[in-house]
């Protein structure tokens, strides 16, 4: 019978205008951004359902039988969240992984810059894998109104008022932070919402999974190298499905570490610091965790292009904290 049950319970357009009535003076600009990009993840999600059947998995510039360009779901995906923002009118302009350069919505009025990656794990999006999309909200500096600027576009990480990520699994999940704790909401597909499930999330401090792709393990530094045999020492568990997504969302509730060091194919780490790590690095500092290129802090690094890369060590707090000690030993 409890199964049968309606959920009740939050839903997300409450939470957030439940939120938005705690600071007296907040306008309802951000709220209207979160609410846009839920229903954007509301419509990728459908897209990323149906993808089998409507013949969108497959490469890019593949034509149909109708002789039609087929789009992959990451280009549909990145379409659908520009639409969404440009329409909620609050972002002036968009950085996303899959465009070279910044997008300008055209709403020079708007107080907002999101960086995001639309549909990452690209490997995994034919393949019936979790996939996910992730996003950094900042305020504009400079004038409230025309275009946003690169200036705009770089501010660190510690910056963000709000960063995100929707996790398309075995169920859909929003998890965002606008820097007072992680909320989770899951997807109801039937009723079309999302309801809080997973509130004021914490991390374990200490966890026993180690995620990393261990096939690139003879170029990892010394002190990785080292890290990684102290937790087959410790009988650790190892995760990577290669969705950074997927692999964050299960470390950040069960206690572990995802390691994306610099390799010989990638030396500076291959995931990238503005829309990839920054997010990631405040869901994780507010759930009690850590998130570093090895060193120094994710959120304090100032990006210098848009598509910059950075290592990225993120976790459980005293997995972090062990993975610096084996890279400071080994230098
Ligand atoms: P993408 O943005 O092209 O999908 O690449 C990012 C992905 C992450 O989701 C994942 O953690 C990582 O790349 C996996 O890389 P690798 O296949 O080198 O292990
Ligand atoms: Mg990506």
């Amino acid at each position: 019978d409890d199964q049968l049950a309606l959920p009740v319970g939050t839903t997300l357009d409450r939470f957030i205008m439940r939120k938005q009535e705690e600071f007296p003076y907040a306008t309802g600009e951000l709220s209207q951004l979160l609410r846009d990009i839920a229903l954007a993840a509301k419509i990728v999600n459908r897209e990323i359902n149906r993808a089998g059947l409507l013949g969108i998995t497959g490469n890019y510039g593949q034509q149909n039988v109708q002789g039609e360009e087929q789009q992959k779901l990451d280009v549909i995906a990145n379409i659908r969240f520009i639409r969404a923002l440009r329409n909620g009118g609050e972002v002036c302009t968009i950085i996303s992984e899959e465009d070279d350069h910044v997008i300008q919505t055209g709403n020079t009025e708007g107080k907002y810059i999101v960086a995001m990656d639309p549909l990452d794990g690209s490997s995994n999006i034919d393949v019936n894998v979790a996939i996910g999309t992730i996003f950094s909200v900042y305020r504009r500096t400079s004038d409230a109104s025309g275009d946003g600027t690169l200036e705009d576009c770089l501010q660190s990480g510690a910056r963000q008022v709000a960063a995100g990520y929707i996790i398309y699994g075995s169920s859909t999940m929003l998890v965002y932070t606008t820097g007072c704790g992680v909320n989770g909401f899951t997807y109801e597909p039937s009723l079309g919402e999302f309801f809080l499930s997973h509130p004021m999330i914490m991390t374990p401090s200490e966890g026993k999974i180690y995620s990393c792709n261990e096939g690139n393990l003879n170029s990892f530094p010394e002190g990785i190298k080292a890290y990684l045999d102290y937790c087959k020492e410790q009988n650790y568990t190892s995760r990577y499905i290669g969705s950074l997504v997927g692999d964050f969302h299960r470390n950040l509730l069960k206690g572990g570490v995802y390691i994306y060091p610099a390799t010989a194919k990638a030396p500076n780490g291959k995931l990238r610091l503005v829309y990839e790590c920054n997010a990631l690095a405040m869901i994780i500092e507010q759930a009690g965790g850590m998130a570093t290129d090895g060193t120094e802090r994710i959120l304090t690094k100032t990006p210098t292009e848009l598509h910059q890369r950075s290592p990225l060590v993120i976790g459980s707090p005293e997995m972090v904290e062990k993975v610096h000690t084996f890279l400071a030993e080994k230098v």
